[in-house]
């Protein structure tokens, strides 16, 4: 396939996030404009396809049929997305699912049936942090064996605080999800157990929210990665990871700014917001998924396939399970289809510095 330069995104749901990716397409994103919005709430589809110059659509459907359309973003309420990465890959467009790619595992099922109808993948899920610079370093690290076989795994995800809509739940299917996809990346392997733990509930959650959580996942070569999960740290956006090996560690680095030492104290800024922390990790995802549909290769997906986000989603609902349980819930996973079989091209625009520590 050769596609059109430049790529013409629609982009259905275009609240918090979805105006964000509306914003980093149109404005920098070479070789990508924004020509159509959808979203459920029109007042704001009209305000955001205003700063940008696109249409706008009644219906997400409407607009992945629109002919002007090459590529889909969808950045709607979960439970919306299925329908609409049904529709672009009936269309045959490549498309850009935020996280989770469904809610519930049958709906993931779905989307994989009909990818591999397809026989092409078009899918890419919004798992940003693989193209976060220190998580790429992290996991070159691993993969090149200089740490030894790695063992355990210890992440934190701290939110400063969260909507009132919030609920015990979603610490799992919506916090600690990234925290699931980066451990199935980091490792290449499949997790098949999870165990959700609480106790003492922060003074700062609502009455009955179960909050922090530590969740214990389990490799199928039984590594174990724990996750302390909250969304009532209050100080700030706290992401921490270590991996530990036979023969050494490997770490997050606390800041991507500088260090400053003053009256006997250092100080190192800390983002307050997810969007702060992750805005170049999401850039280079943007100019990745952008970059391979221009291609024009066999497959216009990189990063995070639907087998990501099945297997995520799968994850979530055993986590769910043992949130419920108390117990360790096993994760049962369909036989992967050939189509996700192949390696991808590695992500060029990710590149990591020269003298990056290996
Ligand atoms: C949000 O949806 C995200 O994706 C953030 O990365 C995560 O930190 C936050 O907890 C979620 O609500």
């Amino acid at each position: 396939m050769t596609a059109r330069n430049p790529i013409s995104v629609g982009v259905i749901g275009v609240g918090v996030i979805g105006r964000d990716h509306v914003l980093r397409l149109a404005r920098r994103t070479v070789g990508a404009q924004v020509v159509a919005i959808a979203d459920a709430d029109n007042d704001r589809a009209r305000s955001v396809a205003a700063e940008v110059g696109a249409d706008v659509h009644a219906t997400g459907a409407e607009l992945i049929a629109d002919g002007r359309v090459d590529a889909v973003v969808v950045a709607s309420w979960g439970p919306t997305h299925e329908e609409y990465v049904l529709a672009a890959i009936a269309a045959g467009k490549p498309v850009f699912c935020e996280k989770p790619l469904a809610p519930t595992r049958e709906a993931c099922d779905r989307i994989l049936d009909a990818e591999v109808a397809a026989g092409r993948r078009l899918v890419t899920v919004g798992f940003m942090r693989r193209h976060d610079q220190q998580y790429r370093a992290m996991k070159e690290v691993v993969v090149g064996g200089s740490i030894g076989a790695p063992l355990l795994m210890h992440a934190a995800h701290r939110n400063v605080s969260v909507p009132s809509f919030f609920t015990s739940e979603m610490i799992v299917t919506d916090t600690a999800v990234h925290d699931i996809d980066v451990a199935r990346w980091m490792f290449d392997e499949e997790i098949v157990a999870v165990t959700v733990l609480s106790g003492r509930v922060s003074g700062k959650a609502q009455p009955g929210f179960r909050d922090p959580q530590l969740i214990i996942l389990q490799t199928a070569s039984g590594i174990l990665v724990d996750v302390e999960a909250s969304v009532n740290a209050g100080f700030a956006y706290d992401i921490r990871g270590e991996v530990v090996g036979e023969d050494g560690t490997v770490e997050l680095s606390e800041s991507a700014g500088a260090v400053v030492k003053r009256a006997g104290a250092a100080h190192v800024r800390v983002p307050t917001e997810w969007i702060e922390r992750f805005t170049p990790a999401f850039d280079a995802e943007f100019r990745a998924w952008i970059d391979v549909i221009a291609a024009g290769g066999t497959h216009a997906t990189v990063g995070p396939t639907a087998w990501d986000g099945y297997a995520a989603t799968a994850c979530c609902e055993a986590g769910l399970a043992a949130l419920h349980s108390g117990t360790q819930e096993r994760v049962e996973l369909r036989p992967k289809p050939e189509l996700y079989c192949t390696t991808q091209p590695a992500l060029t625009s990710t590149a990591l510095p020269e003298g990056t520590p290996r």
